[in-house]
């Protein structure tokens, strides 16, 4: 398995987080990426390779140019306009208000931008961010390439709840995404994405939404209970050319290992019946009991459970990393996941 890594990712490093009222140590913190590289590093599952740097081009597939631009100089303007610290949004438009067109203060774009207040955008954002896109395209390349049949993109800041032109849920550019669309480009022609993090990848969704040549499926904690609560919902379907190209599995929290493998079960077929040329996987590992951000159940060996139903895909897959937030075990999970689409299953 090919491994893709770049420390150019630890860059995003948020000061503080707003976390039920009370500011505190950021969940999603360099230290993730750092825990799981060194993880990987000592399992002996090869060598970290460093991203190569692709143009700006793949990223504009997915992502709109003035949404780009923004996240690349946003941070810049925040501290031309005499702020400190990083950037965080203070002003939504509400539903009834005005439909909004780009605004051009700074203020109003964060808030046109951004859908919660948990995703600074800090000095080193735009660079990590960007980064990470270098990691899940390095894997797409390698998986384009038909030389190998699996690599994992060590991405940070996660992807899945970036849209073409929104930030959110510790997410800046869909990386997932960028790396699907890179293989539709090269050749493929039915990409599926499944999404076992503990949180619904509404960015993800969206960006395919209305298409059949990406089918993705997520499995995740129901929205009725837990973020990104608008969407994520079981009857979101898809639309037009993508109607039935769009899976949600709404799960209960405490949901364990038997029962997510019940509903994977259905998921699995469908990507069977889609016949994908290739899965990209947005592996969050958020899932695990007693995550501080989750209510999954997951026991550490259920991870090697996860990795060996994945490998039943018999096809090319690109591991993308996405949530996670314990800490001092996201990288033994990550690495047992691995080990089990190996067929090495260790508890
Ligand atoms: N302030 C990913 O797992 N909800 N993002 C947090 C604490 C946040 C998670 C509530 C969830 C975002 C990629
Ligand atoms: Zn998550």
């Amino acid at each position: 398995m090919k491994l893709f890594y770049s420390p150019r990712v630890l860059d995003h490093d948020a000061a503080g987080e707003i976390n039920r009222g009370v500011v505190g140590e950021p969940f999603e913190r360099p230290e993730r990426a750092a825990n799981v590289a060194a993880a990987l590093n000592n399992a002996g599952l090869g060598l970290l390779v460093e991203p190569a740097s692709f143009p700006d081009e793949h990223l504009l597939r997915v992502h709109d140019k003035d949404y780009v631009e923004f996240l690349r100089s946003a941070h810049r303007r925040w501290l031309n306009a005499g702020r400190k610290g990083d950037a965080i949004p203070m002003c939504w438009r509400a539903d009834r208000m005005r439909p909004a067109l780009l605004p051009t203060d700074l203020d109003a774009q964060l808030g046109y931008y951004a859908f919660d207040i948990m995703t600074p955008i800090t000095e080193g954002s735009w660079q990590a961010a960007r980064a990470s896109v270098d990691t899940a395209l390095s894997g797409a390349a390698h998986i384009a390439s038909g030389t190998g049949q699996a690599a994992f993109s060590l991405c940070r800041p996660p992807g899945h709840h970036a849209g073409s032109d929104y930030y959110g849920g510790y997410c800046f550019l869909n990386g997932a995404a960028v790396a699907a669309q890179f293989l539709i480009d090269h050749g493929m022609s039915r990409i599926a994405i499944l999404d076992p993090d503990y949180h619904h990848g509404n960015g993800t969704q969206d960006i395919f939404y209305a298409r059949n040549d990406v089918l993705y499926v997520s499995l995740h904690a129901d929205p009725a209970t837990d973020f990104p609560f608008y969407t994520g919902f079981a009857d979101e379907i898809g639309i037009g050319d993508g109607l039935g190209f769009n899976l949600n599995f709404p799960l209960a929290r405490q949901t364990d290992w038997s029962a997510w493998a019940d509903a994977y079960g259905a998921a699995e077929q469908s990507i069977r019946n889609f016949s994908p040329e290739a899965v990209v996987v947005s592996l969050g590992v958020d899932t695990l009991s007693g995550d501080p951000l989750s209510k999954f159940a997951f026991q550490p060996e259920d991870f090697g459970r996860l990795g060996g139903v994945l490998s039943r895909l018999s096809c090319p897959v690109l591991f993308v990393f996405e949530g996670g937030y314990a800490i001092d075990q996201i990288g033994a999970n990550v690495v047992r996941t691995l080990h089990g689409f190996l067929g090495e299953y260790i508890a």
